[in-house]
């Protein structure tokens, strides 16, 4: 009778020690799933070496904006025939993806070859259709930054708005939510943290650093004071 009761309690808790292994409260082979990693900054892609997301220099006018996603707006206005404002999930599912290595060149003698990801800002204007009279595409950012292209530029390239670098989410020093690729341009052209795209047909408008002295065309072959 006595041996009976051992045998059955020592079987009860050999199922019960097994039960609680297979569903993970107790480590032991079974439990053993992969714990998920925050994601990784790419360092090649295609053959070509990418620099790191940490390679910049923040020296941004007034630090690092903190934009809050859930509330964010983007917003094209100004001579359009369509204004329009957008979530960031509105931004991200409605327009296409897509992909380009493009090297950053500071005016202080630094430079940064990135994988960059995301819109293409002429699909976001095509949308609002710029008006004729149109002739300047300014951008303003959070931090009371802008700067502003000619049209065709913008219409013309396939000029990326970025949500993503090296495939990783745009950190907060970088810009999040979006950092303008402005190829072939000096780098205080990519502005960070876009808030708002304005079309403008004042030909004379300068940006930040471009009413500060910098080339307001600022292509890359040509000097960056004039
Ligand atoms: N909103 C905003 N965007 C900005 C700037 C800024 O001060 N504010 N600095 C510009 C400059 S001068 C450069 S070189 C690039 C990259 O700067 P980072 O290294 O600070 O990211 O961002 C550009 N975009
Ligand atoms: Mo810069």
């Amino acid at each position: 009778m006595k041996r009976k009761a051992v045998y059955i309690i020592t079987l009860l808790a050999f199922i019960l020690l097994s039960l609680m292994m297979v569903n993970g409260c107790i480590p032991g082979r079974s439990s053993n799933k992969p714990s998920v990693l925050a994601p990784a900054e790419i360092r090649e892609y295609e053959g070509s070496k990418l620099s790191s997301v940490d390679d910049f220099r923040e020296n941004s006018i007034l630090g690092p904006q903190l934009i809050d996603k859930e509330s964010f707006q983007l917003t094209v206005n100004g001579l359009v025939e369509n204004p329009e404002s957008y979530s960031y999930d509105e931004i991200i599912n409605n327009y296409g993806n897509y992909k380009k290595v493009v090297t950053l060149d500071c005016v202080e003698g630094w430079s940064v070859t990135i994988l960059w990801e995301g819109i293409l800002v002429r699909d976001l204007l095509e949308t609002s259709k710029p008006l004729s009279s149109s002739k300047v595409v300014i951008f303003h950012a959070y931090d009371g930054y802008t700067t502003s292209f000619p049209v065709e530029y913008i219409l013309g390239n396939d000029i990326l708005l970025a949500h993503k670098m090296n495939d990783v989410v745009l950190p907060v020093e970088r810009g999040f939510p979006f950092q303008l690729v402005a190829e072939s341009k000096w780098g205080y052209k990519w502005i960070k943290w876009v808030t708002r795209i304005e079309l403008s047909d004042n030909i004379d408008y300068r940006g930040y650093w471009e009413s500060r002295g910098y080339s307001n065309s600022a292509d890359l072959n040509e000097s960056f004071f004039k």
